[in-house]
């Protein structure tokens, strides 16, 4: 576990690329217990919990949990971590505010998930960060490794166009059990295809003062902005192309 961070230039560093990367930053015991808890909640085959018509347009084939929300207390030691509270407040200031953790579960031969912002980039001040803890090695072999562009939560909306195109300047990274990654809301962000058994993540989602805590209702997606509160394409941007 890493004790000996330098907080002041990893916020730095989050601030210049929109992301930030730091392996061996959770004990491997503790995220064997959180692995086999999500495993043990989602079963061996879980059915889909998004509408066909998101799973389609979206391509996006990912099953949510909010394992707090149901009382899972397990969940809570990543929360508590001081480190993870020191580096947030570093990036975010004083009055950051937790938004929620949810797990999210692809099964073998899913899509993984499309290029997004998690939330809208119109105003630049109102933004989510994913805390994501992997509990498992993801390797280039079984696929679902997290794609980045570095730099992008600066860039505005994600342009129009193929969910899954090759960006010259994306960055694959490999996240092994024990990874913290931190992602501004705002970057572009995709999960390639799961090829192994399953892919896990587990994100606790987070947000600077005087952010709604409603802002990752709506995602942007390459080809429409998607409400999940009431699960409609709020724009379709195939048709404004
Ligand atoms: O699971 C991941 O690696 C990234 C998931 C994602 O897009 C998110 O948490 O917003
Ligand atoms: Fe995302």
């Amino acid at each position: 576990m890493k004790s000996d961070l330098d907080y002041e230039a990893l916020a730095h560093q989050f601030w210049k690329q929109g992301y930030l990367l730091i392996e061996n930053f959770f004990d491997p015991s503790l995220m064997d217990e959180y692995n086999q808890a999500i495993l043990d909640h989602y079963g061996v085959d879980p059915a889909f919990f998004h509408n066909d018509e998101f799973l389609q347009k979206a391509s996006t084939e990912v099953i949510p949990w909010f394992p707090q929300a149901e009382g899972c207390t397990l969940f809570n030691q990543v929360e508590q971590d001081g480190r993870l509270g020191f580096l947030t407040e570093k990036i975010l200031g004083e009055q950051w505010q937790a938004l929620y953790c949810m797990t999210m579960f692809s099964k073998k031969g899913t899509k993984g998930q499309a290029w997004h912002q998690d939330c809208e980039p119109d105003d630049a001040s109102q933004f989510n960060v994913n805390r994501l803890v992997y509990t498992h090695d993801i390797t280039p072999q079984m696929g679902g490794q997290t794609l980045v562009v570095p730099g992008s939560h600066k860039r505005g909306v994600i342009t129009v166009g193929e969910p899954d195109e090759v960006f010259v300047d994306q960055l694959v990274i490999s996240p092994k059990k024990g990874t913290l990654l931190l992602l501004h809301g705002h970057a572009w962000h995709r999960v390639l295809p799961v090829n192994g058994q399953y892919r896990v993540s587990t994100n606790y989602r987070c947000m600077p003062k005087g952010v709604a805590e409603s802002v990752t209702d709506i995602c942007v997606y390459r080809n429409m902005r998607y409400k999940f509160e009431t699960n409609t394409v709020v724009e379709d941007r195939t048709a404004t192309a």
